[in-house]
């Protein structure tokens, strides 16, 4: 019986291995949790741009977002690795969590907005000044205020290049504070990078009260040894097709 199953079974396996690609059974409903360090997960990059220098803090060990007592304006990039979500996936939900690590004056529930970025750009590994909040000077390929990647390639828009609309908005809340962007302008955002890796730039992180002094926030970064930012998506049943491992029996086995 067992040869015969060899016979019968294993050569059709074989010639669909041959073809390239095995349909697999769809997708189960599954939930992908992104943050550095967990499983083994690296994927986070995010860094800090400073409205005053060519300056960059892609290594601090925190992200900053909006205007501080120098009326001089920060913004924070973030962008994820999603290439462990299966091609083919259907994406129904996307959350980011960040957690407040300072706060200007320890205002609460300021309301932040990310956007889509539409442009690459370098994360790098510069340690910034101040605890990060003032940057460092950067090195070639970190993103800044004025370049995407300095001394290569320059935004459109000096303070990055993003969609107009909102993904989402939170209220950002005091030091201690985790804060968490969601809904389905991010899912939209998280189905269109996984269809299409080559155009996730990330998000951009935007105070809602930017030139208002001392509102600046700062959040804990991938860099960070607690409270890293975390993104969590949830996908349903999707038609998926990848290559897959099966064990053929040998013939005469
Ligand atoms: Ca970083």
């Amino acid at each position: 019986m067992k040869r015969q199953w060899s016979s019968w079974i294993a050569l059709p396996v074989m010639a669909l291995l041959f073809a390239g690609c095995i349909p697999t059974a769809p997708t189960p409903p599954g939930t992908y949790i992104f943050e550095d360090g967990v499983d083994g997960y690296a994927g986070f990059a995010d860094t800090s741009i400073f409205s005053e220098n060519e300056y960059s803090g892609g290594a601090s060990d925190g992200i900053f977002s909006g205007t501080n007592a120098q009326l001089n304006t920060r913004r924070a990039l973030i962008r994820v690795d999603l290439s462990s979500i299966p091609a083919g996936s259907v994406v129904t939900s996307a959350t980011l969590s960040l957690t407040v690590e300072r706060s200007g004056e320890n205002f609460g529930n300021l309301p932040f907005t990310l956007h889509r970025v539409t442009r690459a750009w370098g994360e790098g590994r510069v340690v910034g000044r101040g605890e990060g909040g003032f940057g460092a000077p950067a090195d070639e390929g970190d993103a800044t205020w004025i370049a995407s990647r300095h001394r290569e390639t320059t935004w459109t828009s000096p303070g990055g290049d993003y969609a107009p609309e909102a993904s989402a908005t939170a209220a950002s809340g005091p030091a201690g504070a985790t804060d968490t962007w969601s809904g389905p302008g991010m899912a939209a955002d998280v189905q269109a990078w996984v269809d299409n890796p080559n155009a996730n730039f990330g998000w951009i992180l935007i105070s809602t009260q930017e030139g208002a002094k001392q509102r600046v926030k700062k959040f804990y970064s991938s860099e960070a040894t607690r409270s890293r930012p975390r993104l969590v998506v949830t996908i349903e049943n999707g038609a998926v097709s990848k290559l897959v491992n099966i064990l053929v029996p040998s013939p005469g086995e």
